[in-house]
């Protein structure tokens, strides 16, 4: 069986972060590894306190973990520390982890902050040039680019500046945006992934389409192939999606 990593922050309500993770990989049939970079005290309507794990912990658990397996795809959420995007760098050098897909988690729906100052700009610095795919959603691509996102034209600027930035690919997520709710890809030449919006408030919708892009990267897709695959997955799972709390709809996955 193949597998698949994911960095990220704990969500017990299970509708983000690592636990959505897992249970997208294993959709996908592939085996689900977790680090733990944050935890979260939160429910379906909203974050209420984040703990960062310590970088030398998370650290010891990736090396326990990377001596041991060798993931076909790797994704990072939520790693909220500095110090924590520098180790993950550094990890992923040494044990030749390619298939990269990095969330650029910032802020979550209900507005609490998921990183600490200078945390952008490293992942800036040390992750976009290591990563396969980046998958901001518009928010996150105002502030990763400097170039605020009001339009679609704005979009187009903003995924080529980002590219620029070393990934191989970005995709900024566009759910938020427009009746169409179109993703934009850009590998150099950009794609428009068209969608539809669908009207509430859905939990998770970032996690779940960044790691469906890690499986099928896993799976050997390309990555026009794995974000347009994952964007379909995405919208299925909202089709089905349903309230377990008293707050935003989680999805189907
Ligand atoms: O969607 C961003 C995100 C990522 N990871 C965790 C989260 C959230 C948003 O709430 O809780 C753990």
């Amino acid at each position: 069986m193949k597998t698949a990593l994911t960095v990220a922050g704990s969500d017990p309500s299970g509708g983000a972060g690592l636990q959505a993770d897992l249970k997208v990989f294993r959709s996908f049939g592939i085996h689900g590894l977790a680090v733990v970079s944050a935890m979260t005290a939160q429910n379906s309507e909203g974050v209420d306190a984040v703990l960062p794990v310590d970088t030398d912990f998370v650290e010891r658990q990736l090396h326990a973990l990377l001596s041991d397996i060798k993931p076909q795809a790797t994704k990072s959420g939520m790693l909220y520390k500095k110090t924590t995007v520098e180790i993950f760098a550094a990890v992923l050098r040494k044990y030749s982890l390619n298939n990269l897909v990095l969330d650029p988690v910032i802020v979550s729906t209900s507005g609490m902050s998921l990183v600490e100052a200078g945390t952008l700009d490293s992942m800036r610095d040390v992750l976009f040039p290591l990563s396969r795919v980046i998958t901001p959603n518009i928010h996150e691509a105002s502030l990763l680019s400097g170039i605020t996102i009001e339009n679609e034209k704005d979009m187009k600027a903003a995924v080529k500046e980002l590219k620029r930035m070393g990934p191989e690919a970005v995709v900024i997520t566009g759910g938020h945006l427009s009746a169409t709710a179109a993703d934009l890809y850009c590998d150099g030449e950009i794609h428009v992934l068209d969608g539809s919006r669908m009207e509430g408030e859905y939990h998770g919708t970032g996690c779940a389409f960044s790691s469906a892009v890690t499986a099928l990267l896993a799976l050997d897709y390309s990555p026009l192939e794995a974000a347009k695959r994952a964007k379909e997955f995405v919208r299925n799972a909202m089709e089905k999606a349903y309230h377990p709390g008293k707050g935003m709809a989680f999805l189907h996955i």
